[in-house]
């Protein structure tokens, strides 16, 4: 067996392990964050239950961390204090970014993890099989019921080799994009070995297994080795280590191989993870701003090597540089280290231990500029300014752009760090105080919630024929940021449904959130008759279950595409919006936006074809990959209606 179906086996709760057939996974840890958390916990409120039934469930706030007006803090509040009442440990904003700090302090080699955020299997990179998911999905695994996906494939990830020169664990995966795309891995898990995999720390695996989630990849997945125990070691927590590996003769669905020495430091350019060139061919490229740290690449090494590169040099001063650490764990190992002062020095701005420019919540550049970041998503307006030209770079190359003011050829770099870099870190200061661990009881505790937190809407039943109008229809790898924008203003309105959705497409069709309306003026209280039409990928990106549910706000019920996007393709089918799917790609062509569609939802059957009528223009086929219980989810209106009706 590979590694992979071992973790399967052992959580298998429903469902045989045929890849495509749908299983469901006991799990063992939950995590969310601030921006997707109030919703997950107002939705496990809903479910009735007085407590959290997953052994642990963490509660971080990282995202929208600036407070610029009361909503923020009242979120905050309100998840601080639902831990409390429900069992979740509560990590307060500033404490670090919910996958590092995740990966430092609680995940464990073998176990399950679901998290309401996209860059979860971040934990595989310690041997945990780590899923993203929409915050409905992730209240259900707190509520201790089974995670359903379908079974994936798994692909083994070969490393051959080392990393040499200037060369960093972010290289290994922007090749990996470089070959497959940004829907390479959709329904697939990567499992890495071989040679060059043992060269690497925890923290540059959890680098690779982050930016799997770029891949459309269900998770990745490292082995739990000697790196592994050492990474445990200095996290205090040796006990959590147990080796866990792929059997000799284990079978995989396809290979993939890697010759680490061949590889070269890499750049995705705007505005995709995938649109990768080496960092060589941009050289002179002025540089307007440098970010270094996000879920990716904000660990204690990877800031320690940019400290290192910064040391007694001054950042360029037309390029303002930014460093966000990932946890407080990894800044105080920066400050034992003395390289808070060398990068103080270097002229960089601190921020605080969060998100930060990632989400847009602060830090964009400036009108037109080009801005190197250590992060993992590129998309056209994510980081605030809508013409900003973002490159996702290793470290390395964000510190030497951060000097030089702009891209340079690597063979100008100077002496590489002497190779090969230790696999373990230094033993960390613990800040286990720092988490709020809840009372035993909780009963009493009063969950406190601010006047921005709007109360869960309910839909009807999705049933009987339905007719309705293509609302919008949208080209290949439309992303969460596109459907549903981040950014510290929108970002504060994600405990409100009925505001955020005022802002649905408004970075890429303005005239939406109108025609939605106008197709159905009752809403999706009242059905709704809105249609989205799009091309492949539809959905890839985030976790963020807003991207279905303000659209479903607006009244949208079915989207008919080319290809989804797993996780949002479960929030779809989370709010009861019908995913379809062409049978014939280029009937694409025939449903422009405006056209009234009559499509039999009675009909619609698991994995079954409909005829869809196009008013005008004859039929065409839909199929869809729902399983039986998904499609009674979204005839019930909806996943909270169909949990609601089954323990009625
Ligand atoms: C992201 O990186 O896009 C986010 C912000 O972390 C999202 C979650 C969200 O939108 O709240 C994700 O990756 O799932
Ligand atoms: Fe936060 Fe960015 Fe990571 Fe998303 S990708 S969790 S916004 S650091």
């Amino acid at each position: 067996m590979n590694l992979t179906h071992k973790i399967i086996r052992a959580h298998l709760a429903c469902g045989d392990m045929t890849p495509g057939g749908e299983i469901g996974l006991r799990i063992d840890q939950t995590l969310t964050q601030d921006a997707t958390g109030t919703m997950a916990w107002l939705q496990f409120e809903a479910l009735g239950l007085p407590r959290v039934k997953a052994e642990l469930a963490l509660s971080y706030v990282d995202h929208n961390t600036l407070q610029m007006n009361f909503r923020n803090p009242d979120d905050h509040r309100f998840l601080r204090t639902a831990a409390a009442r429900f069992g979740g440990v509560f990590s307060p904003a500033g404490t670090g970014i919910c996958h590092q700090l995740h990966l430092e302090n609680f995940a464990r080699p073998g176990a399950t993890l679901v998290g309401s955020d996209s860059h979860t299997p971040t934990a595989g990179g310690i041997a945990c099989l780590s899923m993203g998911a929409g915050g409905l999905s992730v209240a259900l695994a707190m509520a201790g019921e089974p995670y359903r996906i379908p079974m994936p494939r798994v692909t083994r990830v070969w490393l051959e080799g080392r990393l040499e020169g200037w060369t960093q664990a972010k290289d290994i995966i922007l090749e990996l994009l470089r070959r497959l795309t940004v829907k390479g891995g959709v329904g697939r898990v990567f499992e890495y070995g071989g040679p060059g995999a043992a060269t690497l720390s925890v923290p540059e695996r959890a680098t690779i297994a982050n930016m799997g989630a770029e891949l459309g990849a269900t998770a990745s997945l490292f082995p739990s080795d000697e790196a592994t125990r050492a990474f445990l070691r200095a996290m205090g927590r040796e006990r959590d280590w147990v080796e866990l590996a792929a059997d000799p003769d284990a079978v995989y669905d396809d290979e993939v191989r890697i010759d680490l020495s061949a590889l070269r430091p890499l750049a995705a350019c705007p505005h995709m993870p995938d649109r990768v060139k080496p960092v060589a061919e941009l050289a002179g490229l002025a540089v307007d701003q440098v970010c270094i740290g996000s879920c990716t690449n904000s660990s204690f090494r990877d800031l320690e090597l940019a400290a290192r590169i910064l040391d007694g040099r001054r950042v360029n001063p037309g390029t303002d540089t930014l460093v966000s650490p990932g946890s407080k764990q990894a800044l105080m190992m920066l400050e034992q280290g003395g390289w808070v002062k060398a990068l103080l020095n270097a002229g960089v701005r601190f921020l605080e231990c969060a998100c930060g420019p990632c989400i847009g919540s602060g830090g964009a550049p400036v009108s037109g500029g080009v801005s190197a970041r250590t992060f993992n998503r590129n998309f056209e307006g994510r980081s605030g300014t809508a013409d900003a030209a973002v490159y996702l770079v290793s470290p390395a190359a964000a510190a030497w752009a951060a000097v030089n003011g702009r891209f340079t050829d690597p063979a100008t770099w100077g002496d590489a760090p002497a190779r090969p870099l230790p696999t373990d870190v230094p033993a960390a200061p613990s800040i286990r105080h720092l988490f709020v661990f809840p009372p035993e009881d909780g009963s009493d505790v009063d969950v406190v919630r601010g006047p921005n937190i709007a109360a869960l809407e309910t839909f009807p039943a999705f049933e009987g024929a339905f007719e309705g109008r293509v609302t919008i229809r949208l080209g290949d790898n439309v992303t969460t940021d596109h459907i549903m924008p981040a950014g510290a203003e929108i970002l504060a309105l994600r405990s409100n449904v009925p505001a955020i959705a005022e802002h649905v497409f408004s970075r890429v069709d303005k005239g939406f959130v109108a025609r939605a309306r106008a197709a159905s003026p009752e809403g999706g209280a009242g059905g709704g008759r809105g249609i989205i039409v799009a091309g492949d990928n539809y959905g890839q990106g985030s976790s963020r279950e807003h991207a279905a549910l303000a659209p479903r706000h607006l009244g949208i019920r079915v989207v008919l595409a080319r290809s989804l996007a797993r996780i949002h393709r479960a929030n779809l089918v989370n709010f009861g919006i019908l995913p379809l799917v062409f049978v014939n790609r280029d009937d694409y062509e025939r449903v422009p936006e405006g056209a009234i569609l009559r499509i039999p939802v009675e009909s619609v059957t698991p994995g079954g074809i409909v005829n869809i009528e196009v008013e005008g223009a004859g039929s065409i086929p839909a199929s869809n990959d729902l399983s039986a219980a998904e499609l009674a989810v979204i005839r019930a209106g909806g996943l909270l209606n169909a949990v609601r009706a089954g323990r009625s």
